[in-house]
């Protein structure tokens, strides 16, 4: 990982306490998800839990609504930083009408926004990759000066899709950033036996693209790499894999149990970084967060978290006769 300055500093007040605000209103909307999944209430729940600093910190690197993201199932923090509600995500998680990734239909977490140019991806692991370089040739055929971020797991960048995608990228200098959460592990498989180099940004010498390796755990980190890589795409230079480094504080998903294949020891170690609590220790030593502020900050995202539960819960399902629409064309012949 390349030596980091304090970047803190480069960044205006006002943006830092945003991206802390961010990070909040992701990690209560988070737990309180997966107390809801606990209490039967919902079916499932994956975790954006310790990635939110590198999240957060690519999101405010982007044109909100203009540049294109090709996200993946734990960008809760990404999305929420792209202008998602937390509305919207209690929709998806219960499955309700007028949910707006897919009405309903998909799994939760599975984002897909029009109105902030962020496009559906499917479960399958790095399928998204080949999506982003498309739109990133389709960008470049038209000569506009939109760019392209697409995120992954560590793991999932051993798949073909990843390497045909970057490969492409590469060769024709296509406008996307191909961003890196890497958390060590891919459900229970640890790093180790994902690859065979240190970094995921090491495949990068192979493929002719610039790869970096970023504290993940610190936004303003993330967000000035991000920000250099946008440029880098959006001035013709081509594409570049930005690895961050985060924790992933919770099991899988839902429906994993981590005891069985990681220690208690090691989780604690991870949550001792926190990337929460360094960024709100950070800005109270810089003294641009203070006591009050904080404690509003928290109560204000307790607030909204709670309003989308209620407004989720109280919305209906979606009508049986929708769930063929927009599926099958309206006027399909039936035999
Ligand atoms: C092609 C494919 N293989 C396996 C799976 C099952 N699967 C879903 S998520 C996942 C782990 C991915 O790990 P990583 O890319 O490191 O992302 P993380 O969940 O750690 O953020 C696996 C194996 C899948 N969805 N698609
Ligand atoms: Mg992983």
């Amino acid at each position: 990982m390349e030596a980091q300055e304090d970047l803190q500093v480069d960044l205006k007040p006002e943006t830092l306490l945003e991206m802390y605000w961010l990070m909040v209103l992701s990690r209560r909307l988070d737990e309180r998800t997966w107390v809801l999944h606990r209490q039967g209430k919902i079916a499932f729940h994956i975790s954006s839990i310790g990635h939110e600093a590198a999240q957060v910190g690519a999101a405010m690197a982007l044109r909100r609504g203009q540049d294109w993201v090709v996200p993946y199932y734990r960008d809760l923090a990404m999305m929420l930083a792209l202008g998602f509600t937390p509305k919207e995500f209690m929709l998806g998680v219960m499955g309700k009408k007028g949910e707006p990734n897919s009405g309903a239909r998909q799994m939760p977490s599975h984002w897909s926004i029009r109105r902030l140019n962020i496009v559906s991806h499917s479960s399958v692991v790095a399928t998204q990759a080949p999506h982003a370089s498309g739109i990133a040739l389709a960008i470049k055929m038209r000569g506009d000066d939109a760019v392209v971020l697409t995120s992954i797991g560590e793991g999932s960048t051993a798949q073909g899709e990843w390497y045909e995608a970057v490969n492409w990228a590469a060769i024709h200098r296509l406008p996307v950033v191909f961003m890196v959460e890497n958390n060590l592990y891919a459900i229970s498989v640890r790093q180790e036996r994902q690859m065979a180099v240190e970094q995921v940004a090491d495949k990068a010498a192979g493929l002719g693209l610039p790869g970096v390796t970023v504290d993940g755990l610190d936004a303003p980190v993330v967000h000035r790499a991000i920000t250099e890589a946008v440029s880098r795409a959006r001035s013709g230079g081509g594409p570049t894999i930005v690895e961050t480094m985060v924790h992933r504080m919770t099991p899988h998903s839902s429906d994993d149990d981590d005891r069985s294949y990681r220690t208690r020891e090691e989780l604690e170690a991870l949550k001792a970084q926190d990337p929460l609590h360094l960024q709100r220790d950070k800005l109270m030593d810089m003294g641009v967060l203070s006591q009050d502020a904080e404690r509003e900050v928290q109560e204000r995202a307790k607030r909204e978290v709670e309003e989308a539960v209620d407004f989720a819960t109280r919305a209906p399902y979606p009508e049986v006769s929708e769930a063929s629409y927009p599926v099958y064309a309206e006027d399909r012949i039936d035999d």
